[in-house]
Protein backbone atom coordinates (compact mmCIF):
# COMPACT_ATOMS: atom_id res chain seq x y z
CA UNK A 1 0.00 0.00 0.00
CA UNK A 2 1.31 3.26 -0.70
CA UNK A 3 1.12 6.06 2.62
CA UNK A 4 -1.80 8.10 0.50
CA UNK A 5 -3.79 4.44 0.27
CA UNK A 6 -2.94 3.95 4.16
CA UNK A 7 -3.56 7.64 5.41
CA UNK A 8 -7.08 7.29 3.44
CA UNK A 9 -7.99 3.92 5.02
CA UNK A 10 -7.16 5.24 8.36
CA UNK A 11 -9.76 7.76 8.27
CA UNK A 12 -12.08 5.82 6.02
CA UNK A 13 -16.07 7.19 5.55
CA UNK A 14 -17.51 6.01 8.93
CA UNK A 15 -14.30 5.34 10.68
CA UNK A 16 -11.61 6.89 12.78
CA UNK A 17 -8.86 6.48 14.96
CA UNK A 18 -8.26 4.74 18.64
CA UNK A 19 -6.05 6.72 20.15
CA UNK A 20 -5.03 4.19 23.02
CA UNK A 21 -1.23 5.53 23.33
CA UNK A 22 -0.67 6.92 26.91
CA UNK A 23 2.45 7.06 28.10
CA UNK A 24 2.88 5.52 31.64
CA UNK A 25 2.19 8.60 33.26
CA UNK A 26 -0.98 9.28 31.74
CA UNK A 27 -2.81 6.13 32.10
CA UNK A 28 -1.90 6.50 35.96
CA UNK A 29 -3.87 9.59 36.16
CA UNK A 30 -6.74 7.68 34.12
CA UNK A 31 -6.53 4.54 36.10
CA UNK A 32 -5.89 6.83 39.21
CA UNK A 33 -9.57 7.86 38.75
CA UNK A 34 -10.75 4.65 38.84
CA UNK A 35 -9.23 2.99 41.63
CA UNK A 36 -7.23 0.54 39.60
CA UNK A 37 -3.80 -0.29 40.40
CA UNK A 38 -1.42 0.61 37.11
CA UNK A 39 0.64 -2.26 36.37
CA UNK A 40 0.95 -4.11 33.39
CA UNK A 41 -1.18 -6.84 33.39
CA UNK A 42 -4.08 -4.16 34.10
CA UNK A 43 -3.21 -2.01 31.39
CA UNK A 44 -3.10 -4.89 28.68
CA UNK A 45 -6.51 -6.05 30.43
CA UNK A 46 -8.03 -2.62 29.42
CA UNK A 47 -6.67 -2.43 26.22
CA UNK A 48 -6.95 -5.66 24.79
CA UNK A 49 -10.74 -5.52 25.78
CA UNK A 50 -10.74 -2.76 23.29
CA UNK A 51 -9.30 -4.22 20.62
CA UNK A 52 -11.12 -7.70 20.79
CA UNK A 53 -14.27 -5.70 20.64
CA UNK A 54 -16.99 -5.51 17.70
CA UNK A 55 -16.97 -1.94 16.88
CA UNK A 56 -13.51 -2.26 15.50
CA UNK A 57 -14.11 -4.05 12.45
CA UNK A 58 -16.83 -1.41 12.00
CA UNK A 59 -15.57 1.80 13.08
CA UNK A 60 -11.75 2.25 13.92
CA UNK A 61 -9.61 2.37 11.29
CA UNK A 62 -6.34 2.87 13.35
CA UNK A 63 -5.11 2.27 16.40
CA UNK A 64 -2.25 4.69 18.33
CA UNK A 65 -0.24 2.44 20.85
CA UNK A 66 2.25 3.47 23.42
CA UNK A 67 5.96 1.48 22.95
CA UNK A 68 4.99 -0.86 25.87
CA UNK A 69 1.77 -1.89 23.96
CA UNK A 70 3.04 -3.09 20.55
CA UNK A 71 5.23 -5.27 22.30
CA UNK A 72 2.65 -7.25 24.39
CA UNK A 73 1.28 -10.43 23.18
CA UNK A 74 -2.54 -11.03 24.15
CA UNK A 75 -3.70 -13.67 26.58
CA UNK A 76 -4.57 -15.36 23.72
CA UNK A 77 -1.48 -15.42 21.99
CA UNK A 78 -1.71 -13.11 18.71
CA UNK A 79 0.65 -10.00 19.48
CA UNK A 80 -1.46 -6.61 19.84
CA UNK A 81 -0.67 -5.19 16.35
CA UNK A 82 -2.07 -8.82 14.72
CA UNK A 83 -5.24 -8.44 16.73
CA UNK A 84 -5.42 -4.73 15.75
CA UNK A 85 -4.54 -6.39 11.80
CA UNK A 86 -7.05 -9.06 12.24
CA UNK A 87 -9.70 -6.04 12.14
CA UNK A 88 -8.81 -4.66 8.98
CA UNK A 89 -7.65 -1.50 11.62
CA UNK A 90 -4.06 -0.52 11.27
CA UNK A 91 -1.99 -0.44 14.05
CA UNK A 92 0.33 2.33 14.70
CA UNK A 93 2.68 3.82 17.62
CA UNK A 94 3.10 6.65 18.86
CA UNK A 95 6.90 7.99 18.97
CA UNK A 96 7.48 11.43 20.41
CA UNK A 97 9.18 11.39 24.07
CA UNK A 98 7.10 14.16 25.56
CA UNK A 99 6.61 17.70 25.88
CA UNK A 100 9.47 18.81 27.68
CA UNK A 101 10.68 22.26 29.10
CA UNK A 102 11.40 24.43 26.48
CA UNK A 103 14.99 26.38 26.94
CA UNK A 104 14.59 30.52 27.27
CA UNK A 105 10.65 30.26 27.22
CA UNK A 106 8.58 30.43 30.20
CA UNK A 107 6.22 27.29 30.74
CA UNK A 108 6.29 26.48 27.28
CA UNK A 109 6.98 23.05 26.41
CA UNK A 110 8.71 21.51 22.61
CA UNK A 111 8.28 17.95 22.51
CA UNK A 112 11.38 15.84 22.18
CA UNK A 113 12.58 12.37 20.75
CA UNK A 114 14.26 13.06 17.72
CA UNK A 115 17.40 11.33 18.82
CA UNK A 116 17.54 7.53 17.55
CA UNK A 117 14.39 7.73 15.84
CA UNK A 118 15.68 6.20 12.38
CA UNK A 119 16.34 3.04 14.56
CA UNK A 120 13.69 3.28 16.53
CA UNK A 121 11.30 3.58 13.90
CA UNK A 122 12.94 0.56 12.07
CA UNK A 123 11.74 -1.61 15.08
CA UNK A 124 7.70 -0.09 14.98
CA UNK A 125 7.76 -1.37 12.03
CA UNK A 126 9.44 -4.93 12.25
CA UNK A 127 6.67 -4.64 15.19
CA UNK A 128 4.22 -3.92 12.56
CA UNK A 129 3.57 -0.12 13.12
CA UNK A 130 2.18 1.45 9.66
CA UNK A 131 1.82 4.73 11.09
CA UNK A 132 2.92 6.97 14.05
CA UNK A 133 1.82 10.11 15.90
CA UNK A 134 3.89 12.93 17.07
CA UNK A 135 2.06 15.51 19.43
CA UNK A 136 3.12 18.87 20.15
CA UNK A 137 1.86 20.99 22.57
CA UNK A 138 0.02 24.75 22.55
CA UNK A 139 -1.00 26.49 25.37
CA UNK A 140 -3.14 30.17 25.32
CA UNK A 141 -2.34 32.83 27.75
CA UNK A 142 -1.37 36.67 27.73
CA UNK A 143 2.19 35.63 26.55
CA UNK A 144 1.58 32.13 25.08
CA UNK A 145 2.02 30.43 22.40
CA UNK A 146 5.46 32.33 21.31
CA UNK A 147 6.73 32.40 18.13
CA UNK A 148 9.76 30.56 19.55
CA UNK A 149 7.53 27.54 20.91
CA UNK A 150 5.19 27.54 17.17
CA UNK A 151 8.53 27.63 15.62
CA UNK A 152 10.83 24.92 17.59
CA UNK A 153 7.57 22.56 18.08
CA UNK A 154 6.89 23.06 14.14
CA UNK A 155 10.27 22.40 13.00
CA UNK A 156 10.46 19.26 15.16
CA UNK A 157 7.08 17.98 13.70
CA UNK A 158 8.43 18.27 10.12
CA UNK A 159 12.03 16.46 10.98
CA UNK A 160 10.22 13.88 12.43
CA UNK A 161 7.41 13.44 9.65
CA UNK A 162 10.36 13.32 7.28
CA UNK A 163 11.95 10.44 9.31
CA UNK A 164 8.92 8.58 9.38
CA UNK A 165 8.35 9.15 5.61
CA UNK A 166 11.66 7.71 4.80
CA UNK A 167 10.70 4.55 7.14
CA UNK A 168 7.71 3.78 4.75
CA UNK A 169 5.15 5.07 7.22
CA UNK A 170 2.43 7.76 7.88
CA UNK A 171 2.91 10.46 9.96
CA UNK A 172 0.21 11.52 11.72
CA UNK A 173 1.11 15.22 13.04
CA UNK A 174 -0.71 16.68 16.11
CA UNK A 175 0.06 20.26 16.61
CA UNK A 176 -2.45 20.74 19.92
CA UNK A 177 -3.91 24.05 21.01
CA UNK A 178 -5.31 22.87 24.48
CA UNK A 179 -8.36 24.14 25.45
CA UNK A 180 -7.14 25.21 29.33
CA UNK A 181 -7.87 28.57 29.46
CA UNK A 182 -10.32 31.13 29.65
CA UNK A 183 -9.58 32.64 26.15
CA UNK A 184 -12.83 32.80 23.82
CA UNK A 185 -13.43 30.88 20.13
CA UNK A 186 -11.78 33.82 17.85
CA UNK A 187 -8.52 33.79 19.88
CA UNK A 188 -8.76 29.45 19.15
CA UNK A 189 -8.70 30.40 15.20
CA UNK A 190 -5.85 32.48 15.47
CA UNK A 191 -3.52 30.67 17.70
CA UNK A 192 -4.47 27.48 15.75
CA UNK A 193 -3.98 29.36 12.37
CA UNK A 194 -0.39 30.68 13.55
CA UNK A 195 0.43 27.09 14.41
CA UNK A 196 -0.97 25.48 10.90
CA UNK A 197 0.87 27.90 9.21
CA UNK A 198 4.21 27.24 10.53
CA UNK A 199 3.91 23.37 10.71
CA UNK A 200 2.74 23.30 7.07
CA UNK A 201 6.18 25.97 6.37
CA UNK A 202 7.93 23.61 7.69
CA UNK A 203 6.67 20.24 6.33
CA UNK A 204 7.50 22.18 3.11
CA UNK A 205 11.12 22.85 3.97
CA UNK A 206 11.19 18.80 5.13
CA UNK A 207 10.09 18.09 1.69
CA UNK A 208 7.45 16.04 3.67
CA UNK A 209 5.11 14.46 0.46
CA UNK A 210 1.31 15.56 2.41
CA UNK A 211 -0.09 12.98 0.59
CA UNK A 212 1.14 10.91 3.23
CA UNK A 213 0.41 12.25 6.27
CA UNK A 214 -2.58 13.00 8.73
CA UNK A 215 -3.50 15.86 10.29
CA UNK A 216 -4.42 15.23 14.13
CA UNK A 217 -5.94 19.04 15.54
CA UNK A 218 -7.58 20.61 17.88
CA UNK A 219 -11.31 21.67 16.90
CA UNK A 220 -11.78 25.41 17.10
CA UNK A 221 -13.51 25.76 20.64
CA UNK A 222 -13.88 28.17 23.39
CA UNK A 223 -11.22 27.69 26.38
CA UNK A 224 -12.96 25.47 29.39
CA UNK A 225 -12.92 28.67 31.15
CA UNK A 226 -14.32 31.15 28.92
CA UNK A 227 -17.94 32.43 30.01
CA UNK A 228 -18.86 32.81 26.48
CA UNK A 229 -20.34 29.61 25.30
CA UNK A 230 -20.04 28.85 21.11
CA UNK A 231 -23.16 26.96 19.43
CA UNK A 232 -21.91 23.78 17.97
CA UNK A 233 -22.76 25.18 14.47
CA UNK A 234 -20.37 28.35 15.54
CA UNK A 235 -17.59 25.89 16.17
CA UNK A 236 -17.86 23.81 13.62
CA UNK A 237 -18.17 27.08 11.02
CA UNK A 238 -15.14 28.12 12.66
CA UNK A 239 -13.06 24.88 12.56
CA UNK A 240 -13.75 24.03 8.87
CA UNK A 241 -13.13 27.31 7.80
CA UNK A 242 -9.59 27.42 9.90
CA UNK A 243 -8.71 24.40 8.04
CA UNK A 244 -10.01 25.06 4.98
CA UNK A 245 -7.67 28.23 4.95
CA UNK A 246 -4.93 26.90 6.61
CA UNK A 247 -4.55 22.79 5.78
CA UNK A 248 -3.08 22.30 2.03
CA UNK A 249 -5.29 20.85 -0.09
CA UNK A 250 -2.89 17.66 -0.56
CA UNK A 251 -4.12 16.04 3.12
CA UNK A 252 -6.19 13.68 2.92
CA UNK A 253 -7.10 13.25 5.91
CA UNK A 254 -7.95 15.41 9.10
CA UNK A 255 -8.31 13.36 12.25
CA UNK A 256 -9.57 15.52 15.42
CA UNK A 257 -8.08 15.12 19.41
CA UNK A 258 -11.59 15.55 21.65
CA UNK A 259 -9.03 17.58 23.85
CA UNK A 260 -11.15 17.06 27.08
CA UNK A 261 -14.40 17.49 25.77
CA UNK A 262 -17.21 15.84 26.73
CA UNK A 263 -18.03 12.07 24.87
CA UNK A 264 -20.77 13.56 23.52
CA UNK A 265 -19.77 17.05 22.57
CA UNK A 266 -16.89 15.57 20.91
CA UNK A 267 -19.55 13.50 18.68
CA UNK A 268 -21.76 16.43 18.20
CA UNK A 269 -19.25 18.66 16.89
CA UNK A 270 -17.72 16.12 14.56
CA UNK A 271 -21.02 15.90 13.48
CA UNK A 272 -21.84 19.08 13.10
CA UNK A 273 -18.24 19.56 11.02
CA UNK A 274 -18.96 16.69 8.67
CA UNK A 275 -22.66 18.26 7.61
CA UNK A 276 -20.73 21.18 6.43
CA UNK A 277 -17.83 19.62 5.03
CA UNK A 278 -17.64 20.41 1.46
CA UNK A 279 -13.64 19.93 1.28
CA UNK A 280 -11.94 16.88 0.02
CA UNK A 281 -10.47 15.93 3.88
CA UNK A 282 -11.84 13.01 4.79
CA UNK A 283 -12.43 13.83 8.50
CA UNK A 284 -12.47 12.03 11.43
CA UNK A 285 -12.07 11.60 15.11
CA UNK A 286 -8.87 10.46 17.06
CA UNK A 287 -9.85 9.90 19.92
CA UNK A 288 -8.86 8.74 23.11
CA UNK A 289 -11.05 10.32 26.08
CA UNK A 290 -13.46 10.96 23.68
CA UNK A 291 -13.61 7.11 22.88
CA UNK A 292 -12.79 5.59 26.00
CA UNK A 293 -14.20 7.78 29.12
CA UNK A 294 -17.43 5.13 29.49
CA UNK A 295 -15.22 1.85 29.05
CA UNK A 296 -13.07 2.88 31.61
CA UNK A 297 -15.63 3.71 33.98
CA UNK A 298 -16.94 0.18 33.74
CA UNK A 299 -13.57 -1.07 33.93
CA UNK A 300 -13.30 0.85 37.41
CA UNK A 301 -16.58 -0.71 38.07
CA UNK A 302 -15.71 -4.58 37.20
CA UNK A 303 -12.66 -5.82 35.34
CA UNK A 304 -13.96 -9.23 34.36
CA UNK A 305 -17.17 -7.64 33.54
CA UNK A 306 -15.76 -7.44 29.37
CA UNK A 307 -19.03 -7.56 28.18
CA UNK A 308 -20.10 -3.75 29.85
CA UNK A 309 -16.26 -2.76 29.09
CA UNK A 310 -16.75 -3.70 25.27
CA UNK A 311 -20.87 -2.47 25.21
CA UNK A 312 -19.39 1.14 26.72
CA UNK A 313 -16.88 1.30 23.76
CA UNK A 314 -18.83 -0.35 21.04
CA UNK A 315 -21.63 2.76 21.67
CA UNK A 316 -18.71 4.92 21.18
CA UNK A 317 -17.00 3.96 18.19
CA UNK A 318 -20.75 3.77 16.37
CA UNK A 319 -21.95 7.32 17.96
CA UNK A 320 -17.93 8.26 16.36
CA UNK A 321 -18.26 6.31 13.61
CA UNK A 322 -21.70 8.26 12.50
CA UNK A 323 -20.56 11.40 13.37
CA UNK A 324 -17.87 11.43 10.44
CA UNK A 325 -20.35 10.63 7.86
CA UNK A 326 -22.48 13.65 9.72
CA UNK A 327 -25.25 11.16 10.34
CA UNK A 328 -24.79 11.02 14.28
CA UNK A 329 -28.04 12.69 16.37
CA UNK A 330 -29.32 13.14 19.74
CA UNK A 331 -32.03 10.14 18.78
CA UNK A 332 -30.13 7.64 17.54
CA UNK A 333 -27.30 8.25 20.75
CA UNK A 334 -30.08 7.18 23.35
CA UNK A 335 -31.76 4.93 20.72
CA UNK A 336 -28.45 2.84 20.56
CA UNK A 337 -27.11 3.42 24.59
CA UNK A 338 -30.55 2.02 24.98
C1 LIG B 1 -4.25 9.19 24.60
O1 LIG B 1 -3.47 10.30 25.02
C2 LIG B 1 -2.37 10.57 24.15
C3 LIG B 1 -1.09 10.45 24.84
O2 LIG B 1 -0.83 11.46 25.74
P1 LIG B 1 0.53 11.42 26.63
O3 LIG B 1 1.70 11.28 25.71
O4 LIG B 1 0.49 12.73 27.34
O5 LIG B 1 0.43 10.27 27.55
C4 LIG B 1 -2.60 11.90 23.44
O6 LIG B 1 -1.53 12.30 22.62
C5 LIG B 1 -3.78 11.71 22.58
O7 LIG B 1 -3.44 10.89 21.50
C6 LIG B 1 -4.36 12.98 22.05
O8 LIG B 1 -4.16 14.08 22.88
C7 LIG B 1 -5.85 12.80 21.84
O9 LIG B 1 -6.43 12.33 23.02
P2 LIG B 1 -7.76 13.03 23.55
O10 LIG B 1 -8.02 12.40 24.87
O11 LIG B 1 -7.44 14.51 23.63
O12 LIG B 1 -8.79 12.74 22.49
Amino acid sequence: MTLNEIAKKMCAKGKGILAADESTGTIAKRFKSINVENVEKNRLSFRQTLFNSSAMKDFIGGVILFDETIRQKTTQGPSIPELISKHGAVPGIKVDKGAKLLAGSIDETVTEGLDGLRERLREYYELGARFTKWRAVYKITDKSPSSQSIKSNAHALARYAALVQEAKMVPIIEPEVLMDGSHNIDKCYQVTTNVLNECYNELEIHKVDLKGTVLKPNMVIPGSGCKDKSSTKEIANKTLDCLRKNVPADVPSIAFLSGGQSEIEASKNLNEINKINDSNFLITFSYGRGLQASALKEFGKNQENIENIQKAFNHRARMNGLSSKGEWSEDLEKEFAA
